[in-house]
């Protein structure tokens, strides 16, 4: 449906069908724009928050409002996006994400700050260490282990593209990928950002990983995308909710 819906005051959900919907957030008031089931389409503005809800959604943010208010002091509030876990979220793509952007992790996802109990470095309390081998297919033996220093990571590992370990290259290439995240931690799930520089842009990518086999190692088939944003690089990031800035 085309949703002509709109909100009379802050906090009102537009609801979307099981089917592919179009939702329009007004500009006034801060309402839940929740897709549901279907491919939806959903323009967020300033306060709003919005949820695709299953299926593949394109998320944009309308966020022109901005540009008015960066000259008064009041706080400017960006657009929330909230993803669920993989098996209900799909891939779902984000378009004018900004710094004032905030997205959030949900639902069975949200418990996983005591899930992250890498390896960590001893000698630096906060820095957790990823051992990551990368293995050649062709070539068993050109075989690297590289440790991976994510600083201040309560749950979303960050790579941005100065890392050595490009993330959504080996997810969507033929490479093996083996992550050790250890015997205690076997059957966890861990939250990936990875940054690419393509021909049409600078994305994010958003991952979710699931050792579903309890290997305490997380491989290629176990990465499962849930989102790219368009145009933006990695910013702050925690535990349940991390930003992105334009690229
Ligand atoms: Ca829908
Ligand atoms: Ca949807
Ligand atoms: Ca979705």
């Amino acid at each position: 449906m085309l949703s002509t819906v709109t909100a009379t005051a802050d906090g009102q959900t537009l609801e979307g069908t099981v089917c592919n919907d179009v939702i329009v957030g007004s500009g006034k008031y801060a309402e839940l724009l929740d897709g549901g089931n279907g491919k939806d389409l959903l323009f967020a503005q300033t306060g709003d928050t919005v949820s695709g809800g299953a299926g593949n959604d394109l998320i944009v943010i309308d966020d022109s409002e901005h540009d008015h208010d960066h000259d008064d002091d009041c706080d400017v509030e960006g657009v929330t996006i909230q993803f669920g876990s993989a098996a209900t979220n799909g891939v779902d793509t984000v378009v004018g994400a900004d710094e004032h952007t905030v997205i959030e992790l949900q639902s069975s996802v949200n418990n996983f700050a005591d899930q992250v109990l890498l390896a960590s470095d001893e000698d630096s309390v906060g820095v957790l260490v990823l051992q990551v081998e990368l293995e050649d297919s062709e070539d068993p033996d050109n075989t690297v282990t590289e440790d991976l220093d994510a600083e201040n990571i309560d749950g979303v590992i960050a790579l941005s593209t100065d890392s050595a370990f490009n993330l959504h290259d080996l997810v969507t290439s033929e490479s093996d990928l083996t992550i050790s995240i250890g015997d205690s931690n076997a059957g966890k799930t861990l939250h990936f950002l990875s940054e690419e520089v393509a021909d049409d842009g600078v994305f994010t990518h958003l991952y979710e990983a699931t050792d579903g086999d309890n290997s305490g190692t997380l491989s290629t088939s176990e990465f499962t995308l849930l989102a790219s944003f368009y145009n933006t690089s990695i910013d702050t990031f925690n535990a349940q909710s991390f930003g992105v800035v334009p690229a």
